[in-house]
């Protein structure tokens, strides 16, 4: 199959899709049926095979690592399946079709592919680590993990750019198996095609994600810092086209964020040695959907400190874990929560490190994007930017 996969490669070039804009793939999915059918049956096996070129690609040895090969495995074995499907054209050749995407998800929900990724970076961490070690002299041997975390660094840092590109594919790949399955037997709801809502109330959605932070944080520390949603006067609020799943996700990632630093930054506990955060600074939310604009911001502040400038680009990146024991705990919580969801593409990660530079590539896969910005000493900002495609 990798003569195969360079050949489809080849033909279609090495085109990189920038983003999935939401209006263009809701116009293609509410076209007559077959359309989407014969779109995905061309699409799906070349994200596929971007996706096991791009784990071909990964450096410092991530792509030798056990649970890395057997990715890459069943990669390669999905994207046979699919390149010999015939093309969809009449009813039983389209369930048949069907049927494999349907049977590949499945089975891409047990192989539970970030997952398998972010074991891989550990694999290597461990490596890279008991190599750095054995190059030490016996006394030296006795320092600290974290001297040896500086030393591996450089080669982690080389890790950023090829794994964001392995996530792009999953994520490309996922929306749009999922939007084929769920268009077909959906009764055509208002407000959704596929598993996109057209008419997101970005608001409505911030309030929701922000509950369910502070329902995580609740559950971990017992209490849990004010937050304060804000909506600036004379923005009049629009609706837009969205996969709304997404945006929830990254919210409650980056409010899990923002309440952890901020109680971990002022923690103080009552008599009983429980954490009291009614004396901590408010989590502020500002959000913004300005209508006639291109993008939707959320942008959440904490007073949680900030981030040493020396590690911003680090919180980015899928080998960094600031958490301390509790704050595990609060992101097993979350774990436990998207486990149970019925979404097929929110793989929980939280624990490893994945969250944030996911959250960052779902954002840019359709359109949108992530950035922080900290004053060291005092605290962070997160900015979520969110296109806005709009039905029209
Ligand atoms: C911090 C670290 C961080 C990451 C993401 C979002 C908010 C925050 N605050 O201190």
């Amino acid at each position: 199959d990798s003569a195969c996969i360079d050949g489809l490669l080849a033909f279609y070039g090495r085109r990189l899709h920038a983003e999935f804009d939401m209006s263009v793939v809701v116009r293609r999915c509410t076209d007559p049926e077959y359309n989407t059918y014969i779109f995905s049956h061309k699409e799906l096996p070349l994200f596929l095979a971007h996706h096991v070129r791009a784990i071909d690609n990964l450096p410092v040895g991530l792509n030798a690592m056990d649970s890395v090969v057997e990715l890459r495995r069943f990669m390669a074995a999905s994207f046979k399946r699919l390149v010999n499907c015939p093309l969809p054209l009449c009813e039983k050749t389209r369930a048949g079709f069907l049927e494999a995407v349907q049977e590949i998800n499945d089975q891409r929900q047990d192989v539970d592919i970030l997952r398998k990724m972010a074991l891989g970076v550990l694999e290597l961490k461990e490596h890279l680590s008991r190599h750095t070690r054995a190059r030490l002299t016996s006394t030296q041997q006795l320092v600290k993990h974290d001297v040896i975390y500086q030393k591996i660094l450089p080669e982690l840092r080389l890790l950023q750019g090829p794994l964001d590109e392995c996530n792009r594919y999953f994520i490309y790949y996922n929306f749009l198996a999922s939007q084929l399955m769920n268009l077909e037997g959906q009764t055509k709801s208002r407000g959704r095609i596929g598993t996109i809502d057209t008419e997101i109330n970005l608001l409505e959605l911030v309030k929701g994600s922000v509950e369910e932070a502070k329902q995580l944080c609740t559950h971990v520390y017992s209490d849990c810092p004010d937050v304060k949603i804000i909506v600036p006067n004379n923005m009049e609020p629009t609706t837009f086209a969205h996969k709304s799943s997404t945006i929830h996700y990254i919210l409650v990632e980056l409010m899990k964020n923002a309440l952890r630093a901020t109680v971990d930054a002022h923690m103080t506990r009552n008599a009983a040695g429980l954490v009291n955060c009614d004396d901590m600074p408010p989590v502020r939310v500002l959000v913004t959907s300005p209508s006639s604009m291109s993008h939707a911001c959320v942008c959440i502040e904490d007073e949680g400190k900030g981030i040493p400038r020396s590690q911003m680009d680090l919180v980015m990146s899928y080998t960094y874990t600031t958490a301390a024991k509790p704050a595990l705990e609060l992101m097993e919580a979350v774990n436990h929560h998207h486990s149970s969801s019925e979404e097929v593409d929110m793989s929980p990660l939280a624990g490893y490190g994945f969250g944030l530079p996911v959250s960052r590539m779902y954002a840019r896969c359709f359109g949108g994007d992530l950035t922080l910005q900290s004053i060291e000493g005092f605290g962070t900002k997160a900015y979520l930017y969110v296109k806005q495609s709009s039905m029209l």
